[in-house]
């Protein structure tokens, strides 16, 4: 088989799928990123997640931006910009937009051009006042504001504790970035807490299986966009917390000895040889104040839920 005319016939998103695929599973501890989790059924259930009962995560984040919209907001400075990174549907977001008649703009800043100029029609719609200037970016590469807002002072908005899946040299390149936006005076940043082992567990292996559903359906992604045939009945899924690194490690586990086929190349695997997925990493208020002091931030207040389950940290530059 020409495994060359098979690479020709890949979209772009495809050919780089393949091409980090193949560097991550050739590497002794295999490895996926977590980004290629979300395809149109990764993104269903992680939604699904979101409502899970053992997933405290985002309905506690989300209280904790009600609780606070109105000091959040008084952050922006008049005629500020709140910039959100990876901003999605912005659906916490109204929570702060609702109070934030004084913003200059809303910059919400998203990789997926079609879903950014969708959600920013739909808000334009929702707030006629509010100037939305949305820019198509990845939040792990530079941003470049357009000259109608480059001026202007600027908040930066990082919810949903994403921070904690990006690899640490990553997460503090991003911020260290924010704090060169021109004219950034605050970012907030929102990062889950460490707290008791099941409970961390519970959240990332819930006993419907959506999780499992979840990250293990990332084989299945490979299965289609990269010709693979990942047999789903081999492989399982893991969580583990791991104390010292503290952090949530997601893998998948193959049961058996076996080849898996993929693009025309052969990846073998040891009966229980893991693929990291993703990592979710927790924090307490000393390793944040690390990450953000490393980052040329200052941690200016940390607003939390009564339980101590998460925090949105207010950076100051
Ligand atoms: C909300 C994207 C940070 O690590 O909690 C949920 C994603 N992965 N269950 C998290 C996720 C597995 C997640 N983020």
């Amino acid at each position: 088989m020409d495994g060359d005319f098979k690479l020709e016939q890949l979209t772009a998103t495809a050919q780089t799928l393949l091409e980090e695929t193949l560097l991550g599973l050739g590497q002794p501890q295999k490895t996926l990123s977590p980004k290629w989790l979300y395809d149109r059924r990764g993104s269903e259930l992680f939604e699904q997640i979101t409502e899970l009962p053992e997933y405290y995560l985002t309905r506690t984040e989300t209280a904790i931006l009600r609780e606070n919209a109105e000091h959040l907001c008084g952050i922006v400075p008049n005629g500020g910009v709140l910039a959100e990174l990876g901003s999605g549907a912005s659906a916490k977001t109204r929570l702060l937009l609702d109070q934030g008649h004084h913003f200059g703009a809303y910059a919400p800043i998203d990789i997926s051009e079609d879903f950014l100029l969708d959600t920013a029609a739909t808000l334009k719609a929702r707030y006629p006042a509010l100037a939305i200037t949305p820019i198509v970016a990845d939040f792990l590469s530079p941003v470049t504001f357009p000259a109608q807002i480059a001026e202007l002072p600027k908040v930066g908005f990082f919810p949903g504790s994403t921070i904690g899946n990006l690899p640490p040299e990553l997460g503090t390149e991003l911020l260290k970035r924010a704090a060169n936006w021109p004219r950034v005076t605050h970012f907030i940043l929102g990062a889950d807490l460490v707290k008791d082992r099941s409970a961390l567990v519970a959240a990332y292996d819930d006993a419907q299986g959506v999780t499992a559903e979840f990250i293990t359906n990332i084989l299945r992604r490979l299965n289609r966009e990269l010709d693979a045939n990942f047999n789903l009945d081999h492989f399982r899924y893991q969580a583990d917390w791991n104390e010292r690194l503290q952090r949530i490690d997601m893998r998948v586990v193959s049961q058996i000895a076996q080849s898996v086929d993929l693009c025309g190349q052969s990846i073998s695997f040891t009966a229980e040889e893991a693929i990291h997925v993703s990592a979710s990493r927790k924090y307490t208020k000393d390793t944040l104040n690390a990450l953000v002091e490393s980052a040329g931030w200052s941690l200016d207040d940390l607003l939390t839920d009564p339980d101590e389950k998460c925090a949105l940290a207010i950076l100051k530059t």
